[in-house]
């Protein structure tokens, strides 16, 4: 995997670039549609290329190891076969879900054992067996398995698992250096810089990352429930250790504004589920602002979805008849929102490269900001 630079802001810290791999070229900053099981929800593969724009999605080692199995991956030849997206796959390595959705979670040196949240049986996640795992899923980026430390957090704890997250690293590492790709295309391991909302321990983790030499680096244990400030300050710290070159990854961020935010930080790929859940409730996210599409001052408005985008839901369909679709009940309803939403996050990370490109990023956003924040 390689990645080009191709421009960087004078005034921010942001980036444009390109990031290579064996299923084609990333255009970054990039926001990366959440396919949690392998499907991004209520979002067909054509959709999500030729509507949405979408460059690169995300899958989840602990759901796809828990259902369908390596065994159905392996025999389907990987992910992208299964699932019938040719293009790049990210997959995360199960340090975040075991904590967040699994029951009765125990943590050792060793790895995490954990309670699965469809059967209640019980499994063992391990630094090598999340990287076996990934080599089965066959994604182009895999990530290190960690620990994402809740907000707020101790001190104590923090440093007790940034440093377990650094030694379940190191072997994270050494058994990817010791396996193979099992599908005929490269795959890269991204390191995840830990260490909650303290300073010392964000620069400790992001030198300790810096020296892995990874093909690209991601900054985990934010947007847990911490000042958006904190996040922002962090994020800064951490960039400015991580090396210039390669690309960076904030895992699991955010509202349009924290990503406009991330990209003058010096973020180059984002992924949440926000577009999707929040799409799935109502809530839209467009050149006009956030919209809660359930609201009855939309029953008459025949306005496009979103006038602001070229392409999309929008050209076919208006707010009224999306607000019938929601209080119907109906499934295209979900569809439709998923895909404004989607459609608007890409749009936005393509523009925000665009006047990376031009050199005007600054002034740009600064109006862009007040937009996206915008209640209708
Ligand atoms: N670690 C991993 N995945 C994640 C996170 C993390 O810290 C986050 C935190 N926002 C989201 N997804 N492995």
């Amino acid at each position: 995997m390689e990645f080009e630079l191709i421009a960087t802001d004078a005034e921010t810290g942001a980036r444009a670039g390109l990031l290579h791999t064996d299923h084609g070229t990333i255009e970054t900053p990039i926001f990366m549609p959440v396919g949690t099981v392998g499907s991004v929800k209520a979002v067909m593969q054509e959709q999500l290329k030729e509507t949405v724009k979408g460059q690169i999605i995300l899958g989840n080692t602990y759901h796809l190891y828990l259902r369908p199995g390596t065994e159905i991956l392996e025999k389907a030849g990987g992910l992208h076969k299964f699932n019938g997206w040719d293009r790049p796959i990210l997959t995360d390595s199960g340090g975040y879900q075991v904590f967040s959705l699994s029951g009765n979670r125990k943590l050792k040196e060793e790895g995490a054992l954990f309670q699965s949240h469809i059967d209640g049986s019980r499994h063992l996640f391990t630094p090598e067996s999340v990287m076996d795992i990934q080599r089965s899923i066959g994604a182009d980026i895999v990530m290190a398995f960690d620990e994402c430390t809740p907000y707020p957090c101790e001190y104590g704890y923090a440093r007790k698992s940034m440093e377990l997250t650094h030694r379940w690293l190191t072997r994270c590492v050494k058994r990817f250096g010791e396996t193979e790709p099992k599908y005929g295309h490269n795959q890269s391991l991204f390191p995840i810089v830990q260490g909650s909302t303290y300073k010392d321990l964000r620069r400790e983790s992001a030198e300790f990352i810096s020296q892995i030499e990874a093909d690209g680096n991601a900054i985990g244990g934010l947007s847990v429930g911490e000042p958006e400030q904190d996040m922002y300050e962090m994020c800064e710290l951490v960039c400015g250790i991580l090396p210039k070159q390669k690309p960076r990854y904030l895992m699991g961020v955010g509202t349009p504004w924290n990503i406009l935010e991330g990209i003058g930080l010096g973020v180059d790929m984002f992924d949440c589920v926000m577009p999707t859940r929040n799409g799935r409730n109502g809530m839209l996210f467009t050149s006009e602002g956030v919209v809660n599409i359930k609201n009855k001052r939309w029953a008459d408005d025949f306005s496009p979805i979103d006038a602001g985008l070229e392409d999309g839901p929008s050209t076919v369909y208006t707010k009224a008849y999306l607000r019938h679709l929601f209080a119907a009940n109906e499934i295209l309803g979900l569809q439709l929102a998923s895909l404004q939403n989607l459609s608007f996050y890409l749009h936005l990370v393509k523009e925000a490269r665009k006047h990376i490109i031009a050199g005007d990023f600054a002034s740009w956003r600064r109006g862009m900001l007040e937009t996206v924040k915008r209640r209708n």
